[in-house]
């Protein structure tokens, strides 16, 4: 039987949209293999991944890669004639600065928002309150950047509009709600045009964006979570 390349993660895992929707873009076979570190991971994938996350993804050949930024970058360079690597040399470097800036500090902070609401971290109303102003700070880069920009580089769609779309999907479904959404039209405006991208929704068929953002958590929750982020 011929191998094929694979890609382990969780449905929706907001590290993988991208991976998936630039591979489907390029035209690059990934088969998708359920592995959710919160179900409890195999020592088999624990040789693959040590520190017990996801994504991974093995190719066809059996190389190993880690880091979802890593793994985009590489399926996205299967077909250099998309472009999906931006043009030149600055345009990858500004690719990959936005995917950094999204991949840590939004996500850390949308985590800090997020995580306590589901009650998979500890709640503290503060730190909650602190997470939402310094997720607002990190996205609004993003909105001033996006106000006279269809793109993220180079006026075209690169990889960097696919991934970081997939990474704060998890805001958007969680607690980006409509008066959120009202403070930054245009980062909205620019999630809505990605999401609607036929490449998107081969990976995402119905994208959610809440009415009303998560409130706290119910008391009787308990804190059964263990991730970073
Ligand atoms: N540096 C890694 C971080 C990967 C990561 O934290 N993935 C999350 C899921 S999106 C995870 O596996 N969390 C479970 C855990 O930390 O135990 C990357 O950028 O790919």
């Amino acid at each position: 039987m011929v191998s094929r390349n694979k890609l382990y993660t969780y449905k929706g895992g907001p590290r993988s949209i991208g991976i998936l929707a630039v591979a489907h873009a390029v035209g690059f076979d990934i088969e998708v293999i359920e592995t959710n570190p919160q179900d409890g991971l195999s020592e088999e994938y624990l040789k693959l991944n040590r520190l017990g996350k996801t994504p991974t993804f093995v190719s066809s050949e059996g190389t190993v890669l880690t880091e979802c930024m890593a793994i985009a970058l590489h399926v996205a360079s299967q077909d250099p004639d998309s472009r999906m690597l931006g043009s030149g040399h600055m345009d990858f470097i500004n690719i990959i600065s936005w995917m950094s800036l999204c991949n840590s500090d939004v996500v850390k902070r949308m985590g800090a928002w997020i995580l306590p609401l589901l009650g998979v971290a500890p709640y503290a109303p503060q730190g909650v309150e602190m997470a939402k102003q310094q997720t607002a700070q990190a996205i609004q880069i993003f909105e001033d950047h996006l106000r006279d920009k269809r793109f993220l580089v180079a006026d075209r769609l690169t990889l960097a509009d696919l991934f970081c779309v997939g990474l704060v999907s998890f805001g958007f479904a969680k607690v980006f709600d409509k008066a959120w959404r009202a403070r930054f039209p245009y980062f909205t405006a620019w999630y809505e045009m990605i999401t609607a991208l036929e490449m998107y929704r081969a990976v995402v068929p119905d994208p959610v964006m809440v009415e009303t953002a998560l409130g706290p958590p119910d008391p009787s929750m308990r804190n059964s979570y263990t991730a970073d982020d």
